[in-house]
């Protein structure tokens, strides 16, 4: 097959994406291309520029585009045998606040330059290939991370997802913190019953997403790519700490319960206890992260009375995340009777890791072998939408590598020719699996 991927093309359409952000125009000029920062949070109104144009990019390039109740976009080029199931990819274009350029919408825009480069090839799909644009990869206005993917795989039951409240702080007149997620998603007019969002579990023959490794080892062992074998293990959880305030220098130490000491002790147990995991087992897989806290009454002269932290606890291994939380509890509790403060916990989410399918993952290698690519199996220490489209399909990952790993930061960097490389592996992917 003579594949073309159309790398001026796709570099020229991933720093078009990159400036629908909220971030004001940077560029890290220690880069040999800039980089932009990004901020696109979930249905707002960047976030809705960056959907219209991605529809018509895929209009341009003949394929179908379908939204469903929660703005899941599906983007799909008719195979020659609709009888059979498509072969799906895709990934999010949703970013955190001040982020790269990269996460995410390598996997969106390297998936439609994919289909495209295949069609513009001559290439024929017998199964139908479908591009997914996930809503809300990231937890940031909801809390909690894969909405789209989650109701898709029916990972998350549609009642309480509606009923989420949006977090997030007026940061811009699109703010609309405190309402529901089915008040926010009609409000970005994506309307029907979030019942309507799950896909049947032969929906997919084969599903791979194309992503940056938000890690170092392909890129610090020279590695080209990286075939995902295994997904980590997501949890988190949010905590309010309840003490009692009062004023910075009338309130007597000995009288103090200081609701931001106590939330200082928990967020180093619970890094201790990751520590001494991964110590224990000589490994590195359990991570954990305290990466806010909201403070009240948030008064340099008032003794905190309440502090909320979300905790976000990850590993390969379920057992060693449960095995860290329940030492973390146990310090919850001796610091609750130490400091005399009461601690509220409530579980977001406590998934299981996600593992890849052997046929895809051998499909993947054949193909590195045959284009004489360099490639490594590893597993993902971030989560991905790929660990819910496995409760529905055969999944697999492949990984490009991102510069000294860095990634939800402005400087995440990948090179044209890494994302050239990955957008081309994944078109042959699919090429083949569409044609089994
Ligand atoms: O947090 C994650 O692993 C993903 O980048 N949302
Ligand atoms: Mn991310
Ligand atoms: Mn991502």
């Amino acid at each position: 097959m003579n594949l073309t991927i159309n790398t001026e093309r796709l570099m020229r359409e991933l720093h078009h994406l990159a400036s629908l952000t909220n971030c004001p125009p940077t560029s890290d000029a220690s880069l040999p291309v800039p980089t932009q920062a990004v901020t696109r949070i979930v249905f707002t109104a960047r976030d809705l520029e960056a959907r219209a144009w991605l529809k018509g990019l895929a209009d341009e390039a003949g394929f179908t585009v379908r939204e469903d109740a929660i703005g899941n976009t599906f983007i799909r080029w008719h195979g020659s045998d609709a009888t059979l199931c498509a072969v799906g990819t895709g990934s999010h274009t949703d970013a955190i606040p001040h982020a790269g350029m990269y996460d995410g919408t390598v996997g969106v825009l390297g998936g439609l330059e994919a289909m495209r480069a295949l069609k513009e090839s001559g290439f024929q799909p017998t199964r139908s290939l479908e591009l997914l644009m996930f809503t809300s990869e990231e937890p940031t206005r909801f809390g909690i991370g894969c909405l789209g993917s989650r109701l898709l795989g029916s990972v998350l039951d549609p009642e309480s997802a509606d009923a989420l409240l949006d977090r997030l702080p007026e940061t811009d007149s699109n703010a609309l913190e405190g309402l529901t997620l089915q008040q926010v998603r009609e409000a970005a007019d994506f309307n029907g019953s979030l019942a309507s969002v799950a896909l049947p579990k032969d929906y997919y023959s084969a599903w791979v997403e194309l992503h940056i490794e938000q890690g170092p080892l392909l890129e610090r062992e020279g590695i080209d790519l990286g075939i995902v074998t295994g997904i980590a293990a997501p949890a988190s959880y949010r905590y309010t700490i309840e003490g009692f305030g009062g004023h910075a220098g009338a309130l007597l130490m000995p009288d103090r319960r200081d609701a931001l000491c106590a939330a200082a002790e928990m967020i180093l147990s619970v890094e201790r206890h990751a520590r001494a995991a991964n110590a224990a087992a000589g490994g590195v897989d359990a991570v954990a992260t305290v990466g806010m806290v909201n403070v009240h009454p948030g008064a340099v002269n008032s003794v905190p009375s309440r502090v909320n932290l979300p905790l976000d606890i990850r590993d390969t291994d379920v057992d060693r995340r449960n095995s860290v939380m329940t030492a973390f509890h146990a310090d919850i509790v001796a610091i609750e009777r130490a400091r005399q403060v009461r601690v509220t916990e409530e579980l977001i989410n406590a998934d299981a890791p996600a593992r890849s399918d052997k046929r895809i993952v051998e499909a993947l290698e054949k193909i590195c072998e045959t284009e004489n690519i360099r490639y490594k199996k590893m597993v993902s220490r971030a989560y991905h939408d790929s660990s819910f489209m496995a409760a529905i399909a055969p999944i697999a990952m492949v990984f490009i590598p991102c510069r000294n790993g860095v990634s939800h930061r402005p400087d995440e960097y990948s090179t044209p020719e890494s994302i050239a490389l990955g957008t081309r592996v994944l078109a042959l992917a699919m090429a083949k699996l569409s044609s089994e």
